[in-house]
């Protein structure tokens, strides 16, 4: 049996040989993973960062992206990025809760109105600075991407009060605060990575999930989960993390080359993301999931705990208040 230590060499070991085919032509292939599937906003995204990139520099470099989970977990990833066998990874927030602090504010529940108030927040110095703070651990965080707004779904029923959720399993990221969340709201969180949720729904390991409608559909947990029910309880957003070691020995002038493209690729993945979020949650409707309004104030007042808990690190008040600055 293949274990995953062996798979996860076999994958550093494909990277290598990538690698070095480009090496020998002489131009360099920096790469990428995602652990969606081709097509998906943030995919298509970092697909047009490397077009933008191989054009700027006529060929010299490139990226390569490995969607569809092809190079492991998302916190394996990570991992991977930090340790250079890959790198960049574009991953969610949650993935780096219990590692990076300065994320769980991103993360934590109703911090956030609207996907706009969390643009804006980003683009802006609160962005900024937590984007510097990977640099601590051999991480460059080079942008954020959406996420969109986090919703429950699940296989029994529709939810409109958090009682409705009482005792339901349900799978989190893991990550603390989506555990603390789940118990704020009387659920049994269960912690499992993205690529187990569809077997997990199909055998009744689980009995749901929360995730934002693009992931709901390209993952299809819709085909086994019919309740939909608008919670917006998260706008965990994405980011994507490059290998400090591999960013500091670019040539001169690519660092910022790659930075820029990086920067410049978050408009389009903006625009891709609104597109795809209006075409899912159309394609799931056809579908015939059933999708209700929840008591958001009740939600709210339910994991407000969950945010104070949080706040009581001056850091992360700090960056709080700069995010409801930007509401
Ligand atoms: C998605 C996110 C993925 C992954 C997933 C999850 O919204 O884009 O990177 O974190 O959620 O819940 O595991």
């Amino acid at each position: 049996m293949l274990t995953r230590r062996g798979w996860l060499l076999g994958a550093g070991a494909a990277v290598t040989s990538l690698r070095s085919s480009f090496a020998a032509s002489g131009s360099s292939v920096l790469t990428a993973a995602d652990v969606h599937v081709a097509g998906y906003p943030t995919v298509e995204a970092m697909r047009w960062m490397g077009e933008s990139i191989a054009a700027e520099t006529g060929g010299r470099l490139g990226l390569r992206v490995y969607h569809s989970g092809q190079l492991g977990r998302e916190n394996d990833t990570i991992n991977l990025a930090r340790f250079g066998v890959l790198d960049i990874t574009r991953v969610n927030m949650a993935a780096l809760n219990n590692a990076f602090p300065a994320t769980r504010v991103l993360s934590a529940p109703y911090v956030f109105d609207s996907t706009a108030h969390m643009r804006h927040a980003l683009d802006g110095p609160v962005g900024r600075e937590i984007l510097r703070r990977f640099e601590t651990r051999g991480l460059v965080g080079l942008a954020f991407y959406d996420s969109g707004a986090r919703c429950f779904y699940n296989v029994h029923r529709p939810v409109h009060e958090p009682a409705d959720l009482h005792g339901l399993k349900l799978r989190v990221p893991p990550s603390d605060i989506f555990i603390a969340l789940g118990r704020a709201l009387g659920v049994n969180p269960t912690p499992l990575s993205y690529g187990e949720i569809y077997s997990a729904l199909q055998t009744h390991l689980i009995d749901g999930a929360e995730n934002n409608w693009i992931s709901f559909d390209t993952s299809r947990h819709f085909e086994v989960a019919r309740f939909w029910s608008q919670s917006e309880h998260s706008y965990s957003p994405e980011v994507l993390l490059m290998c400090k070691e591999r960013f500091d020995a670019l040539a001169a002038g690519d660092e910022e080359l790659v930075r820029a493209a990086a920067t410049r690729s978050v408009n389009y993945m903006r625009e891709l993301w609104d597109k795809a979020e209006e075409a899912s949650k159309a394609k799931v409707l056809a579908a015939g999931i059933q999708v209700n309004e929840v008591d958001r104030a009740a939600f709210h007042r339910a994991t407000a705990h969950v945010l104070e808990h949080y706040l009581q690190d001056p850091e992360l008040d700090e960056l709080y208040r700069g995010i409801r600055a930007a509401a």
